[in-house]
């Protein structure tokens, strides 16, 4: 019997060679898509406390019953507070609205403690007077130390009135309150949750990536 070819049995070594760098990289790769899954598992259970303040009428209620499907017509003034718990990316955010009136305002800061995140809602349409009260309500809320550091969402309402400010305008407005904290704008229009819900996805960018 002849022996074998030595140039016939290189080629079967180094196939065995590819064969088990192959196998050892879709290991490594399938160990990956599991630590993915595990992080994805992580994110999906993250629960999120967000307040929702404004002044009285600049449309809080509305723009949170729009968000979760509800009539917003006809709806009652927020005497105490009003909660709506909905799925936001993978996370699931329970939004706190407090009634704006003064005599309940008063008592904002009761509910401050355990919040990941503030919706704080202004009317684009409110006179000069409204607007610094408005502005001053903001502040005293961003001072408080239970909500040090946490991102804020500015929901814009009552963009379709004849003489509104614009989105650009309020944010000159504003932009001296928030002091290095994370804040974003977003507008809301009746009939649509497009803005509030690109709100609120940015809102929970934010969230996850705060101390
Ligand atoms: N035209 C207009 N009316 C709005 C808008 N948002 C809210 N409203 C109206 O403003 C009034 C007060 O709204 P509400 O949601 O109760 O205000 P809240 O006190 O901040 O909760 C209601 O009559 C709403 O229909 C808006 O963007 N445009
Ligand atoms: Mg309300």
């Amino acid at each position: 019997m002849s022996k074998p070819n030595k140039l016939l049995i290189m080629p079967s070594f180094l196939e065995s060679i590819q064969f088990g760098l192959a196998a050892c990289c879709i290991g490594l790769g399938k160990c990956c898509q599991w630590m993915q899954c595990q992080k994805s598992q992580v994110v999906s259970k993250e629960q999120y406390e967000v307040l929702c303040l404004g002044l009285k009428g600049v449309g809080k209620s509305t723009a949170l019953a729009s968000l979760v499907g509800e009539p917003i017509e006809n709806i009652e003034p927020t005497t105490g507070f009003n909660i709506k718990t909905l799925p936001v990316l993978e996370t699931t955010m329970n939004i706190k609205e407090l009634g704006g009136a003064e005599e309940v305002k008063i008592f904002w800061n009761k509910y401050f403690q355990g919040q990941h995140g503030i919706v704080f809602v202004v009317n684009a349409s409110a006179n000069e007077e409204e607007e610094e009260l408005s502005k001053e309500a903001l502040e005293a809320v961003l001072s408080d130390s239970a909500l040090k550091g946490l991102p804020c969402l500015i929901l814009v309402t009552h963009l379709d009135k004849p003489e509104c400010k614009t989105i650009k305008e309020i944010k000159e407005f504003l932009q001296g309150v928030f002091q290095g904290r994370k804040w974003i704008v977003k507008p809301f229009h009746p009939g649509s949750d497009e803005g509030i819900r690109q709100g609120l996805e940015a809102l929970v960018h934010l969230m996850m990536h705060s101390e």
